[in-house]
């Protein structure tokens, strides 16, 4: 065990501290968190958490949803400035007065809300969808109200694909599956002619059309299971998430799916946690969430949406 492994364990003991870790943070963190998942994962693992303090590595909204579903406890976030392109595509203010406008022209709609956003938007939502239940929570949307699908528009036109509900789509894309190169994924495809291509539906549909399969971590994880044979894999998501998928299935070979400009996909905000800044939030007791006015909103729609009985279909499935 490396030294600030050790300092990390021994805070998190003396902080009766619990480490959730999202599948894009980095192996390290990865390897020492109590939990890892995605969003949908861990935000119902934060209400299970027996520790006074919730170390959260990964991004804001995600470190906010934790402590929405967990009033009473402590939330930390290694690096506060872990946020998120999707999320600042789409700010409160300008999501009421598009609200406002479709109320006036007489659009009888409901706002379904990717949970990669701020607690703001949540609380003008209906509805929080992760990529994990997207397809359930949408099918609950009654048939005579129409869909305004927000921040992501590729993970919206996706879902209109599959549930066949045709929805008004806000204009935000995610920086690290947006640039995806279909040239690249092609060229790989050429390189491995047996291979598998998993995407995330954050991708556009040119990469998920080339895709053998479609579906956030969880449903990767889960159709990686299901292949019979050690098979190449190329993966069209965060490239953190390579390790994770190495670890549950390490019969399959993983091959990163280039970016356009750069020879990997990894996000800058989840990268801003580092195993430093997660000893000195531990050791400092920040950064931290505190309460906001809108989280009681925020609260509401995301019990209903996130933490109302299981799930039991999810995109992918
Ligand atoms: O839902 C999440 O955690 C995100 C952002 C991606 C995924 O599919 O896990």
């Amino acid at each position: 065990m490396t030294d600030i492994v050790a300092e990390i364990k021994a805070l998190k003991e003396r902080e009766d501290a619990t480490i959730l870790a999202h599948y894009y943070q980095n192996s390290e963190i990865q390897e020492l968190a109590d939990f890892t998942g995605d969003s949908l994962k861990l935000a119902r693992a934060a209400t299970q958490v027996k520790t006074k303090t919730i170390v959260f590595c990964g991004v804001h909204f995600m470190a906010e949803t934790a402590k929405i579903l967990n009033p009473d406890k402590r939330v930390l976030l290694p690096d506060l400035e872990a946020g998120c392109s999707l999320a600042d595509s789409c700010p409160a203010d300008k999501l009421k007065q598009f609200q406002d406008f479709l109320r006036s022209q007489g659009r009888k709609f409901q706002t379904v809300t990717y949970i990669n956003s701020s607690a703001a938007v949540k609380a003008l939502s209906d509805w929080v969808v992760t990529s994990g239940n997207a397809v359930e929570v949408i099918r609950r949307v009654p048939p005579d109200y129409e869909i305004l699908f927000v921040p992501d528009k590729h993970l919206g036109s996706y879902l209109e694909e599959v549930t066949g509900r045709k929805m008004i789509l806000w204009d935000g894309t995610c920086i690290v599956h947006e640039v995806f190169s279909v040239q690249d994924l092609l060229e790989l495809k050429k390189r491995y002619p047996k291979a598998v291509t998993v995407a995330h539906p954050e991708c556009p549909a040119n990469i998920r059309e080339h895709s053998d399969f479609v579906g956030g971590t969880e449903g990767m994880l889960r159709f990686l299971g299901t292949l019979k044979e050690p098979t190449d894999v190329l993966v069209a998501t965060e490239v953190n998430m390579l390790w994770q998928m190495q670890h549950n299935y390490p019969q399959h070979r993983y091959h990163p799916v280039p970016g356009i400009t750069c020879a990997c996909n990894r996000c800058p905000f989840m990268a801003r946690n580092t195993l430093e800044k997660l000893r000195d939030c531990l050791a400092k007791g920040e950064p931290e969430i505190h309460w906001q006015p809108e989280f009681d909103k925020a609260r509401e729609v995301l019990e209903r949406s996130l933490l109302n009985g299981p799930v039991k279909t999810t995109v992918g499935d």
